[in-house]
């Protein structure tokens, strides 16, 4: 049984059913008995616990929403419980299970045939196979529409060609989906380990979400039959789509990685003895501190349960989904940077989870759209318009062609 109290300071545990509650408690004892004895050391060696795969698919954490194939059909709140409570253990465990369930099973799900639906969600499910999902491209991250890997028609294949960068699990995938221009449209390709001409190469030096495989994707005249197209694809709503999935289950995964720091700081400032015999938790300047970290928890809580019960309702929008990932990453970093400092030196040591839920952290603040990318969504949500991509005046045009003029003159 876990030994986690939890984090509940304006009974939220009240809006959760028994249901939720159990599944939070089972994964909640499964992080404290499996993942928190192995995890400093795994972070160390730059190493995915792969031994986890088996026990996580065992007990239904991939694909828990989908109701057929004998999988668990949970409610989004559930989904979201176990996301909260793997990131407790480590961003990367959780980012497994996301790319997993939220950007492997999903679009196969969604936007599959019957037949890669048949073949393929048994198996991630099972944890038999491992996913990928190949979306940013070495030269374009927050603008995906601009993506360079192209797909052209032969026969009866498709012929791929391309490059993706920072691909979580690409390495060690059995399957990538990946997006890339297929003659006038986005379409999504199921890629599998073995296709020849399909490489892939591990993200060296990473110092942040080091216990999680990022890889890069290459592909050089893959040839993909036409079985293994994602039929239902067609622009980049598609890909955008199976973002937000994802992004739903971060908002959720970083209170866990958020609870997991206030509650190291708040046992260690209420031991940690300096000036006069009073624990450091005794000075209004900590408790500041610790005040500060619950009420953006509680709050954060809320914003992830609110968008979860819209998430059951089909209410939810994808501008939601932004706010709360946004707000809850957001938090979560600044939570583990307060608690880092409240720690003095022990703070920097992986003798405690902080630094290493910090370091991850600054990774899940970019990846799955960064936090400017979501505040330029909700921007374009409230305004109605949209500043992504604001237009260039007469002079930072020619500016620009003769800086590129200028290069091209110096590489001759
Ligand atoms: P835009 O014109 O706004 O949209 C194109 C079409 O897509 C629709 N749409 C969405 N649909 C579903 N879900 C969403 N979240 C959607 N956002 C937009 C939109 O309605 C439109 O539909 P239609 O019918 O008109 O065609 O596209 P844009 O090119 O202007 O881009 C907008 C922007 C910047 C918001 C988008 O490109 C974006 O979200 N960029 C961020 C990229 C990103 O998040 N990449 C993540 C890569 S995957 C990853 O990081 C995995 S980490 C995994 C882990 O380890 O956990
Ligand atoms: P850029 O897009 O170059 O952005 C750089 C900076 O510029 C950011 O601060 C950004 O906010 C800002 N910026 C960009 N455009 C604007 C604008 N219009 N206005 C204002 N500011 C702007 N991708 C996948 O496809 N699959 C994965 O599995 C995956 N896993 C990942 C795992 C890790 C550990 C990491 C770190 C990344 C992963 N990614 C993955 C990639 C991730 O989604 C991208 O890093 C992210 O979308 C940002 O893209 P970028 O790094 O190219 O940054």
């Amino acid at each position: 049984m876990s030994n986690f109290p939890g984090v509940d300071y304006l009974e939220i545990d009240s809006l959760f059913s028994e249901e939720e509650l159990m599944v939070r408690q089972t994964v909640r004892d499964f992080v404290d008995e499996e993942v928190l004895p192995i995890i400093e050391h795994a972070n160390r060696e730059e190493k995915f616990p792969m031994h986890l795969i088996p026990k996580m698919a065992e007990m239904g954490l991939f694909g828990a929403t989908i109701k057929e194939y004998d999988l668990p059909g949970l409610n989004n709140v559930a989904y979201g419980l176990i996301m909260q409570e793997l990131e407790r253990g480590d961003s990367g465990l959780r980012s497994f299970a996301s790319v997993q369930s939220g950007l492997v099973m999903y679009p196969i799900y969604a936007y599959g045939s019957q037949e890669q639906r048949d073949y393929w969600i048994p198996k991630l499910a099972a944890g038999e196979k491992i996913g990928c999902f190949g979306l940013t491209e070495p030269d374009f991250g927050s603008n995906p529409s601009a993506m360079r890997t192209r797909a052209r028609r032969d026969g009866d294949s498709w012929i791929l060609n391309g490059a993706k960068a920072w691909i979580t699990n690409g390495s060690i995938a059995d399957v990538a989906v990946v997006w890339a221009k297929a003659e006038g449209t986005i379409r999504g390709f199921l890629v599998e380990k073995d296709t020849p001409g399909f490489h892939t190469a591990y993200h060296m030096g990473k110092f942040s979400l080091r216990a999680s495989v990022t890889s890069q994707l290459f592909f050089e005249d893959c040839r993909i039959p036409l079985e293994n197209v994602l039929p239902e694809t067609n622009g980049l709503k598609y890909p955008l789509g199976c973002l937000t999935q994802a992004r739903y289950g971060i908002a959720w995964g970083v209170l866990g990685a958020a609870m997991s720091v206030y509650n190291t700081a708040l046992q260690y400032t209420k031991s940690r003895i300096q000036f006069g015999g009073q624990p450091i938790a005794s000075h209004q300047l900590v408790q500041n501190k610790l005040a500060w970290m619950i009420t953006e928890i509680t709050k954060g809580q809320l914003l992830a349960l609110q968008a979860g019960r819209l998430k059951d309702q089909g209410k939810l929008k994808p501008h939601h989904v932004s706010m709360a990932k946004m707000n809850n990453c957001n938090i979560a970093l600044e939570c583990a940077r307060v608690a880092r400092d409240m720690l003095g030196a022990n703070g920097v040591s992986d003798e405690y989870p902080i630094v290493r839920h910090m370091m991850n952290l600054e990774s899940v603040k970019t990846y799955e759209g960064t936090h400017d990318i979501h505040n330029l969504i909700i921007g374009h949500t409230v305004t109605g318009i949209p500043a992504y991509n604001p237009p260039m005046s007469a002079k930072q045009e020619q500016e620009l062609s003769a800086a590129a003029e200028a290069a091209a003159l110096a590489q001759k």
